[in-house]
């Protein structure tokens, strides 16, 4: 640990920070991002504010962080832009209401456009730190994110050193960041568990004016274990993804996978790792929550290089209790190497994301409600969908309560275009998409993935637009949000009336 740095309070880091500077910090989905200095920071655009001082800034992040970082600076309005993902309530909340400025961006491309300045300076990465040498060696936490990008191009560079984190989580990590073209080499990743980098960010120790340190832990909740719901989606993929291993178009050693995170994708996973027909297999991934941890104790998850580690503060003690083995089954990447579509395609990596909606059609949207209301982000799902070996979208076929089908017509935004989504999957069931035309895919999705209760009235609208390569009625096509924004329900559509 260098000695010659200023050491301070998480005020004074604050205090350094001018309104309208633009920081770039660590944390990904939520760990690994610093917490006293944002903590610090919301207090005193508190106080500014009560002083009638502007004071916001601009928020780049790898990912979501959580209450410390969106939740505390959301809720002072200290934030003026936030890219590239969000999952915090008072952040989507002022998104939604124009108050804050956000960019929904796909997460491997965050860091290069960083580096190419299409986002502007960096004025201060503030970076949670595992450990800090003299000359200038950043040993990350739970998370890489996009963290050595900031670091590289911030003018000034705020640590802090979290004593949470263990000093021996160094060589967990494999830091490597492309060049800027033209003449990019390849990256030499050719199985998930290939290091290409350094464990640790080497920056000029010049640039690091400050060393904050805490003990504070990552606030990642634990999952409550998958319901009834997701169970039945996790078996519909688990056994599409055997019978591809059966009739040989997955090869019988698998694939490497990809999860997104949440309950769908808990249910997914413990499916999948424990049907007796799928082999131990390798992840690919951004996000590793607790299911990835319990398959890889069962031996069922054989290694995983990932971004972050997000899984629940006992589950990460637990790791760090046992760190030597964990070391040698997990690497933690930069996103814009654990999301990056070429080291993705190579690897052949079977991509399993959740939707908010799914057309008939098979185009997807992971990040609106109702068109227009901003959710989460794309997160990652893009990065893995356009490059995967087999790219599988899940969701439940219905939600509130069953007034809202998330089978549509026609999707009231788009994420996912029908040209790379393969699969979907509800708990009725699994359309296969690939090969199928456009009139081929709707019979899928309705047949296989609508809830009864809505698959009548698809089959109507169906019927009613026979006709052209992709058959479709602008009139009709959004009759079930339109009925949804009037009633409050998408049931009973009454076709007709939106064709007059
Ligand atoms: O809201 O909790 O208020 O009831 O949306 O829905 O079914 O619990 O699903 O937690 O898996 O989230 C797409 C949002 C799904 C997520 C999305 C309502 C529903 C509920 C959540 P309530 P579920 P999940 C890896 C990859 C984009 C990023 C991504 C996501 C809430 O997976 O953000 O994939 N994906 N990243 O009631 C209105 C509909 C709805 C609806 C669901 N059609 N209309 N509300 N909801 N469908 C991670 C990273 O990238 C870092």
């Amino acid at each position: 640990m260098g000695d010659q740095y200023a050491r301070m309070t998480a005020n004074e880091a604050a205090a350094l920070i001018k309104n309208g500077d633009n920081l770039g910090c660590s944390g990904f989905t939520p760990s690994g991002s610093p917490k006293a200095i944002p903590m610090a920071l919301a207090e005193r655009a508190v106080i500014d504010h009560l002083h009638d001082r502007p004071f916001q800034v601009g928020l780049l992040t790898g990912a979501s962080t959580g209450a410390w970082l969106d939740g505390a600076l959301a809720k002072a309005d200290a934030i003026s832009f936030r890219t590239p993902y969000q999952t915090n309530d008072e952040l989507r909340r002022r998104i939604n209401d124009g108050t804050c400025r956000f960019v929904d961006m796909h997460l491997s491309l965050l860091p290069q456009f960083v580096r190419y300045g299409f986002l502007g300076n960096i004025d201060f990465a503030i970076i949670e730190a595992a450990d800090v040498t003299a000359d200038g060696q950043i040993v990350l936490t739970s998370a890489v994110g996009a963290a050595p990008t900031f670091c590289a191009k911030a003018d000034k560079i705020l640590i802090e050193l979290n004593r949470f984190h263990p000093v021996a989580l160094r060589g967990m990590h494999d830091i490597f960041e492309p060049k800027s073209p033209p003449h990019r080499r390849e990256l030499p990743i050719y199985k998930a568990s290939d290091r290409i980098g350094s464990p640790v960010i080497q920056v000029d120790p010049r640039k690091i004016v400050g060393i904050v340190e805490t003990n504070i832990e990552d606030d990642a909740r634990p999952l409550a274990p998958a319901g009834e719901l997701h169970r039945k989606i996790g078996q519909n993929v688990a056994e599409f993804l055997a019978d591809e291993i059966k009739v040989g178009r997955i090869p019988p050693g698998f694939l490497p996978i990809q999860s997104g995170v949440g309950e769908t994708a808990n249910g997914i996973l413990g499916a999948v790792g424990t049907h007796p027909e799928i082999p131990p297999f390798e992840m690919y991934t951004e996000v590793l929550q607790d299911s990835v941890i319990e398959l890889m104790r069962a031996g069922n998850v054989k290694f995983a290089s990932t971004c972050s580690l997000s899984v629940s503060s006992s589950l990460l003690k637990e790791i760090y209790e046992n760190l030597d083995w964990y070391k040698e089954r997990i690497v933690l990447r930069p996103q814009e190497i654990s999301n990056n579509p070429e080291a993705i395609r190579r690897l052949g990596t079977i991509s399993m994301n959740s939707a908010i909606e799914v057309d008939i059609f098979g185009n997807v949207n992971s990040t609106h409600v109702m068109g227009s209301k901003m959710m989460n982000g794309i997160g990652g799902s893009g990065d893995f969908t356009r490059a995967a070996y087999i790219s599988i979208f899940t969701c439940p076929s219905t939600a509130k309560g069953g007034k809202i089908s998330t089978i549509v017509p026609q999707v009231s935004h788009a994420d996912h275009s029908e040209h790379s989504v393969q699969v979907v999957a509800t708990e009725w069931g699994v359309a296969d998409l690939r090969g199928r035309t456009p009139a081929e895919r709707a019979d899928l999705i309705v047949n296989n993935c609508a809830h009864p209760e809505y698959r009548e009235e698809l089959k109507q609208y169906l019927q009613l637009i026979k006709g052209g390569h992709t058959p479709s009625t602008m009139a009709a096509a959004y009759a079930f949000h339109v009925q949804f924004l009037k009633t409050g329900d998408m049931r009973k559509v009454e076709w007709k009336k939106f064709l007059a």
